[in-house]
């Protein structure tokens, strides 16, 4: 099993969520926030977050850690097309609610290191786009994603 922190499509309540059940076995672990801050920014015609990996800028992401099994991993890295488009990086990550009553439960604020799909691989006026602590595609931006379905 493997820690993934998801800070965009993939949340709760967001457009790509239901992908994760589909795909392999998933568990909520907790709600979260990066130690550092990184832009989030929401790019491209289709409105894709991305969160770059440029730990400094921006603010600090909220986000959820999900325990994931060998096969949603593998289709979280074809989903996310990584390594071209995002890249699978590690990050660290403060506790801010622990979702399961699970002997392994982490009081809020521990620090916690998790995979995350970050990006490197921006153009260069992104840097200049607003960025958000909270992703929601559905936010006074009005930058609403486009599913691959509607593309
Ligand atoms: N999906 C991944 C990266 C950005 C996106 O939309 C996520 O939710 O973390």
């Amino acid at each position: 099993m493997t820690r993934v922190f998801v800070y965009g499509t993939l949340k709760k309540g967001q457009p790509n969520n239901c992908r994760m059940e589909d795909n392999g076995t998933v568990k909520l672990l907790a709600r979260a926030q990066t130690v550092d801050p990184y832009p989030l920014v929401i790019a491209t015609d289709d409105n894709i977050p991305f969160m770059l990996n440029l730990p400094g800028k921006g603010q600090q992401v909220r986000g959820e850690i999900y325990e994931v099994d060998d096969n949603l991993l593998k289709f979280l890295d074809v989903f996310e097309s990584c390594p071209e488009l995002y890249q699978r990086t590690l990050v660290q990550l403060e506790v801010e609610e622990w979702a399961g009553e699970d002997e392994d439960k982490l009081k809020t604020g521990s620090i916690v290191e998790s995979f995350v799909y970050t990006t490197t691989t921006y153009k260069p006026e992104w840097l200049q786009y607003p960025t958000y602590e909270n992703y929601d595609t559905y936010g006074d931006h009005g930058l609403k994603y486009v599913c691959r379905e509607d593309r």
